[in-house]
């Protein structure tokens, strides 16, 4: 193990350079930063290795209590300038300015849309490279990708406004499907950069939902030109009005949500089909003592598609074999995991946080990184073991000299990832003595979308959202909680995403998750139908149990998101709730978020009339007058708002005051209270 690789903790100056000591680095409280066993036992394991984590970092750097805010503006080389919040001072008396006269809400406006921008941009990138595979596959250039989910193809294809059907002869006939992919690759990529128009899945949204948007003025042009228009509008000297700036935010997040994210979505599940449920196993506990470990780490699932079917092949089973192993495991961090877990129930093998952890095992053989939500560090952890750590793309390298780049290409796919499973399972054989796996995993049921949910709740013949909705209705079903995003050092790891779902299904609120919090949910059991009877209420837990599924619905990746707001689009069409997202017993948190993907999720959430609530902070404290805008102002125009709540259990009973808001609104407040019996009450009813 090279000494050099190891940040030691309380290093001391070397000779002969000014004699003054360092301070000793303070080492992170295992207990205190995880709730997770495994993730305790690798923290522990770490630091008798001397290696330093994230964990650790925390303890010895403070965030910036400006930046906290959202008041430092760096955006000019007059700056950064730095407003902090005073302790008692009126919204009258407030004088703070910067160089140029900015004042805290322009700043912390402009610094919440870079946000936003970056936020779009990353999931919308993401998304155009998958359009642009979908292009090639659909020009038949490539051998590896091809068309695996048709009939998602036919029912994305018209919102797109490509036709399935042809006329010949006064009659309709079917197309041919390659003509319809053809079609779709090409329309779906002008959406990043058509120069006329709007963007095409604007017309998904419930009607009311448009219409409000389009009053407002912020039905987005195309994908790019919102991101593009955002950095503009918060140059030094352009836009000075939180109002009107935040009004671009909208824009550029509608255009992530329903643009750039819902393509990325839709296209990977034609291109690699549409998840349904499986099962599946979920933390460090997952790998395999004496198999080839790859860890697959990213957002993308074009390359690890091909990994996945590469190893599945006998050619590198007997590999891996031949160089003592007993197979290849195979396990995932962050949302490639989250797509692979979906379609092929890959196992995920832990949360942002754990990326370090991963390698700490000393089993990790490759780590094969594509992009996003990669930490820098995973490069130093890897020095210290014989870890390969393999970047992928071609936007995302680190420039540690141990880290190898072996570029992807859609035209030699499964070359790529066959020289990347052989890489690892030559490396098996480097495995030193320090192997040590925490032995704990969570079985879960994972592969819920926009049609699984339509068919385990609406039923097959129904086909549509009607049984969700009649258990909305008659209070079985509280409302629906969109439950998302990171895991953030400055908090305790998983400890609010747990005790915000638990809470949530206990007062039966049933929970779609995606992202980080999928996977903390997974690890801790509550995406097992089996949970249901263990954390719910008696109506959550009833329905949990008739139709066989978890309280908690795990739909992906962060670009899925986007099936969330299909999902709520289903539930307003299938009757007896509303007429809009807006008016449905819903909510939504990200109750760990920490990046900047986490504030457009939540713009859109909001532009999309649903009361979200994020925990950790938010970078608008600094600004009252602004945040008051985005807390309360927001609702008149789209029906939704931001807020924020630190301690989980009132983030989530925040989110149930404005569920039950929503139910009295809709006038089914009384259903549930005519439901609403503790169980020794259920007992005593059914004894008598
Ligand atoms: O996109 S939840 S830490 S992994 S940003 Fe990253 Fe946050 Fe995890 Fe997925 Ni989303």
């Amino acid at each position: 193990m090279p000494d050099e690789s190891k940040e030691k903790i309380g290093k001391v100056a070397p000779l002969g350079e000014k004699s003054k000591p360092v301070k000793a680095k303070k080492t992170a409280d295992p207990l205190n930063a995880s709730i997770d066993a495994a993730t305790q036992e690798m923290i522990a394991r770490a630091q008798e290795l001397g290696i330093e984590t994230v964990f650790d970092r925390a303890e010895n750097m403070k965030p910036c209590n400006i930046g906290t805010q959202g008041t430092c503006c760096k955006n000019c080389a007059m700056g950064p300038c730095r407003l902090p919040l005073p302790k008692s001072v009126s919204e009258d008396e407030d004088t703070r300015k910067g160089l140029c006269g900015a004042t805290p809400n322009t700043i912390a406006a402009r610094n919440f849309l870079r946000m936003i921008a970056a936020g779009a941009a990353a999931h919308s990138d993401h998304g155009r490279g998958v359009a642009e595979i979908f292009l090639s596959a659909a020009r038949k250039e490539t051998e590896a990708y091809k068309i695996k989910d048709f009939h998602k193809l036919l029912s994305v294809a018209p919102y797109l406004n490509v036709a399935t059907t042809v006329d010949v002869d006064g009659k309709q006939l079917d197309r041919d499907i390659d003509e319809i992919a053809l079609e779709v690759a090409e329309k779906a990529l002008k959406e990043w950069g058509k120069s006329e128009g709007e963007l095409l899945y604007l017309k998904r949204a419930p009607q009311p939902l448009y219409e409000k948007w389009k009053k407002a003025g912020v039905l987005p042009r195309n994908i790019d030109r919102e991101i593009v228009e955002i950095m503009h509008r918060t140059h030094i000297g352009v836009d000075q009005d939180y109002i009107n700036l935040i009004k671009q935010g909208t824009r550029a997040a509608i255009a992530d949500g329903w643009g750039g994210s819902m393509l990325a979505t839709d296209l990977q599940d034609v291109l690699f089909g549409t998840p349904s449920p499986l099962e599946s196993e979920a933390n460090l506990g997952v790998m395999k003592e004496d198999h080839v470990n790859i860890v697959i780490h990213g957002h993308e699932p074009v390359l690890s598609e091909m990994i996945v079917a590469v190893t599945q092949t006998k050619e590198m089973e007997d590999y891996a074999k031949s160089k003592g192993a007993r197979g290849i495991q195979l396990s995932g961090i962050c949302c490639t995991a989250n797509e692979i877990l979906q379609r092929h129930g890959v196992p995920l093998c832990g949360t942002f946080l754990q990326q370090e952890l991963a390698i700490i095992t000393g089993a990790c053989d490759a780590m094969v990184v594509d992009i996003q939500c990669i930490f820098q560090n995973v490069a130093n952890v890897a020095k210290c073991f014989h870890t390969k750590l393999i970047t992928t793309h071609p936007i995302a390298k680190m420039e540690q000299d141990n880290v190898i780049h072996i570029e992807f290409d859609e035209h030699h796919a499964l070359e790529d990832a066959k020289k990347i499973v052989k890489m690892a399972a030559d490396n098996f054989q480097n495995r030193g003595s320090e192997v040590m796996i925490p032995p704990h995993k969570h079985t879960q049921i994972a592969g819920f979308g926009v049609e699984a949910i339509e068919y385990h709740l609406g039923g097959a013949f129904r086909g549509s959202y009607y049984t969700l909705n009649d258990n909305i209705i008659n209070g079985r079903i509280r409302g629906i909680a969109g439950v998302v995003g990171c895991n953030n050092a400055r908090t305790r790891h998983n400890e609010g995403h747990l005790a915000v779902v638990k809470e949530l299904i206990k007062k039966d609120v049933i929970v779609l998750t995606t992202g980080c919090n999928g996977i903390a949910c997974a690890m801790e059991g509550l995406l097992t139908p089996e949970s249901a009877p263990v954390y719910c209420g008696p109506g959550l837990a009833e329905i949990c149990e008739t139709v066989g599924i978890p309280p908690v619905l795990h739909l992906g990746s962060c670009v899925d998101n986007s099936r969330i707001l299909l999902a709520a689009t289903e539930v307003v069409k299938a009757g007896g709730l509303g007429n809009d997202i807006s008016d449905l017993p819903a909510a939504g948190s990200a109750p760990e978020w920490m990046s900047e993907k986490a504030i457009s999720i939540g713009h859109y959430f909001v532009s999309s009339g649903v009361y979200t609530v994020f925990g950790v902070t938010l970078p608008t404290s600094g600004a009252p007058v602004f945040q008051k805008y985005i807390f309360e102002e927001l609702e008149n125009l789209y029906g939704g708002m931001w807020d924020l709540e630190v301690d989980p259990i009132k983030h989530a009973q925040k989110m149930i005051a404005h569920i039950d808001k929503k139910r009295k609104a809709l006038g089914i407040d009384k259903a549930r209270k005519r439901i609403m019996v503790d169980m020794s009450t259920r007992r005593e009813l059914a004894s008598s």
